[in-house]
């Protein structure tokens, strides 16, 4: 297998890059992942799903929340709410020496990209994690509360409020970086996985950047998504409550048909092989696994199950 790179938002997302980064030399993975979820906070530059990628990959991740680090102490929160002052958001200790160690980096002048790498590094990932653009793009909720950013509507506000729609601030402007065109240039590119990652929040702002479907679109090597809805119902996460308010049919096929454009390959978890027929009308072929990561062995089970759908698209499409 050549190299593969998985598009991923974060807790969902990163169970499936993480069984990836089990089966594959980690000279051969690259994660794009979603910063429409990044805001400042504290004057500090936050990115969740970046950071749950970095912390999932290092084996530093808190197994139990899906984000944050297992081994966190939160003296910086709690002394924050003795005073009085925000603490909505659970910044950990050794998180918050992340934040600030970033925000140092890009103060010298590194792009969002650089950044990550030099903490990839510090970390011990040894795949490549890459934010969907340097330029910021932030994921705006219109709600019966007002318009909202992501980590206001997902954490400060519960999910409570009812999304009318969502917006991708700037992403007109977004441009992608060298390193996003660079990896869907190799010439040993096998292929592209759409993580099990909510499509409206996590996957979308990576599609409203301009030029990211056209990549998607033009790669010769196949493009797969799994569906993170399994059964009708959402795995994770606010999707199910937001596809509702939104009007859209809480099933698989909602995901095929929102992705069509640029897939090659769609997965659907074993509970919903009765769709099977209905999504292969949409023009490609759909194979059915166990999607439902609980442990580690599902996580790279449904990877290497990934990587040979790949595989097989991959020989029949071969002239
Ligand atoms: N998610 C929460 O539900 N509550 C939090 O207080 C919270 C803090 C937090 C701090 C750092 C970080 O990297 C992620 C954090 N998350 C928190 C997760 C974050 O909201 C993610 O954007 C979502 O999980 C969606 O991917």
């Amino acid at each position: 297998m050549g190299h593969i790179i998985a598009l991923s938002g974060g807790v969902g997302g990163a169970k499936l890059a993480f069984g990836l980064s089990k089966v594959l030399p980690p000279e051969d993975l690259s994660v794009i992942v979603n910063t429409g979820d990044d805001f400042e906070h504290f004057g500090l530059p936050i990115s969740p799903d970046i950071d749950t990628l970095l912390y999932t990959l290092s084996e530093l991740n808190d197994p139990g929340k899906g984000w944050g680090r297992a081994d966190e102490t939160w003296s910086f929160l709690e002394t924050m709410k003795a005073l009085g002052g925000e603490a909505w958001f659970m910044l950990g200790d050794r998180d918050l020496a992340l934040h600030v160690f970033r925000k140092t980096l890009l103060n010298a002048g590194m792009t969002l990209t650089e950044a990550v790498a030099v903490l990839s590094e510090r970390l011990g990932v040894r795949q490549t994690v890459l934010p969907m653009s340097n330029d910021p793009v932030q994921t705006m909720l219109d709600t019966d509360q007002g318009l909202l950013s992501f980590q206001h509507y997902f954490v400060r506000e519960r999910t409570k409020p009812k999304v009318k729609s969502v917006s991708f601030s700037s992403s007109d402007a977004a441009t992608l970086s060298t390193e996003v065109r660079d990896v869907f240039a190799r010439g040993d590119l096998d292929g592209v996985v759409v993580c099990p990652s909510n499509p409206f929040l996590s996957i979308d702002p990576l599609l409203a950047v301009p030029g990211f479907q056209a990549l998607l679109k033009g790669t010769l090597a196949p493009v797969i998504a799994v569906s993170p809805i399994v059964g009708g119902q959402a795995i994770k996460g606010p999707t199910a409550k937001m596809m509702e308010e939104l009007g859209l049919e809480l099933s698989a096929m909602t995901v095929a048909e929102k992705y069509k454009e640029f897939l090659d390959g769609f997965v659907l978890d074993e509970v919903d092989a009765g769709l099977e027929e209905e999504v292969v009308s949409l023009g490609f072929p759909v194979a059915t696994f166990q999607t439902v990561m609980k442990t580690e062995e599902d996580r790279t089970q449904l990877a290497r199950a990934c990587l040979g759908f790949l595989k097989e698209i991959s020989a029949s499409q071969a002239p």
